[in-house]
């Protein structure tokens, strides 16, 4: 497999290691795929994991399997907030970041899933799931914002139209590691059903008393797209309600908007925060209707949480 001949690892790897690829994650348990038929359980040494779904990793034969080694990660998606960090996943080609019409969209959540791809270089898509739904046009409008960014947004409908929507998603997918992730409610996992045929991930009906999604999926899961070239996977994951970005640097923020990173190096100032510095080129810009005032409202938002709350060692 592709991981093994890397090399990377450090050290060879001992005669029987085996690589794999991570597929799900539950506490200190996991499944990873070897390649050869059905995953295989597999426990992480040492007390704290900090294994997760999209790992590369080589397997010590056992039952379960025991994971010596976790290969070099291309990328980790992940959040960090005051009281905690969380890795969603690692090794990812795309982001599609998914919301709809109903429940309620959170383009808060959206907005900072996009910063969090960025950030580690994963391409990312919006999309806008249900389009069959009213509000759609007023959701499309309220995103056009992001379009002007350079994001794509992809209108379909998982339930209504799951054949088009698979016709769409394709040329996205095919060859690459995807990830769904988004609100709870917005189907993630009704898309993956969708797209995998045979699969029938639960998805929950929304609970209109509170008009709000249900938490339906539980944990990251890995699956393989079927009738796509090889190494194209999915990843499904829960519905996630806060977002904190706190990991960041400034910097690392800025750059991770692509209308903030256009302007580097154009204010007075070399290190700009964009908030109250004269000869701002981003508040300028903002004023002038050419920067989003919601986006810059985020900026302003995640800003201030890293300020309030710097990244912690390790
Ligand atoms: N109208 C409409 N409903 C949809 C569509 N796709 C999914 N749904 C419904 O939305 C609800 C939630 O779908 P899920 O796929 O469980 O949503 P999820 O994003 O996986 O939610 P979590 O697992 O909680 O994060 C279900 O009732 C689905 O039937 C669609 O294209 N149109
Ligand atoms: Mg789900
Ligand atoms: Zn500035």
């Amino acid at each position: 497999m592709r991981a093994a001949s890397r090399g990377d690892a450090g050290r060879p790897p001992s005669a029987q290691a085996v690589a794999a690829r991570v597929v799900a994650a539950f506490g200190r348990n996991y499944l990873a795929d070897t390649g050869s038929g059905s995953p295989v359980a597999c426990v992480a040494r040492g007390k704290r994991s900090e294994v997760v779904c999209g790992d590369r990793v080589l397997l010590l034969p056992g039952d379960p399997a025991l994971i010596d080694s976790v290969l070099p990660r291309r990328n980790t998606l992940w959040r960090q907030d005051a009281w905690r960090s969380k890795v969603f996943a690692a090794n990812l080609d795309l982001l599609l970041v998914v919301t709809a019409a109903e429940p309620a969209p959170h383009l808060d959540l959206v907005g900072r899933a996009l910063i969090a791809a960025s950030a580690e270089d994963i391409d990312a898509v919006v999309v806008i799931n249900k389009c069959e739904l009213e509000g759609t046009a007023a959701l499309r409008s309220r995103l056009q914002a992001l379009a002007d960014c350079g994001y794509p947004l992809l209108e379909l409908s998982a339930r209504g139209a799951p054949a088009r929507a698979l016709e769409l998603l394709h040329p996205w997918l095919s060859g690459r590691t995807s990830m769904l992730i988004g609100a709870s409610g917005v189907g993630k996992s009704t898309l993956a059903n969708a797209l995998i045929p045979g699969l029938q991930a639960q998805t929950g009906e929304l609970s209109t008393a509170l008009g709000s999604g249900r938490h339906t999926t539980t944990s990251t899961r890995l699956w393989t797209l079927p009738g796509m070239p090889e190494g194209s996977s999915l990843l499904d994951s829960p519905g996630f309600q806060a977002f904190g970005l706190n990991q960041l640097s400034v910097t690392q923020l800025q750059h991770a908007m692509p209308e903030l990173r256009r302007r580097n190096g154009r204010c007075r100032f070399q290190n700009c925060t964009h908030r109250q510095e004269p000869g701002c080129a981003v508040r300028d810009a903002v004023q002038a209707g050419e920067i989003d005032a919601e986006r810059y409202a985020l900026y302003l938002r995640v800003l201030q949480e890293l300020l309030d709350e710097p990244r912690h060692a390790g």
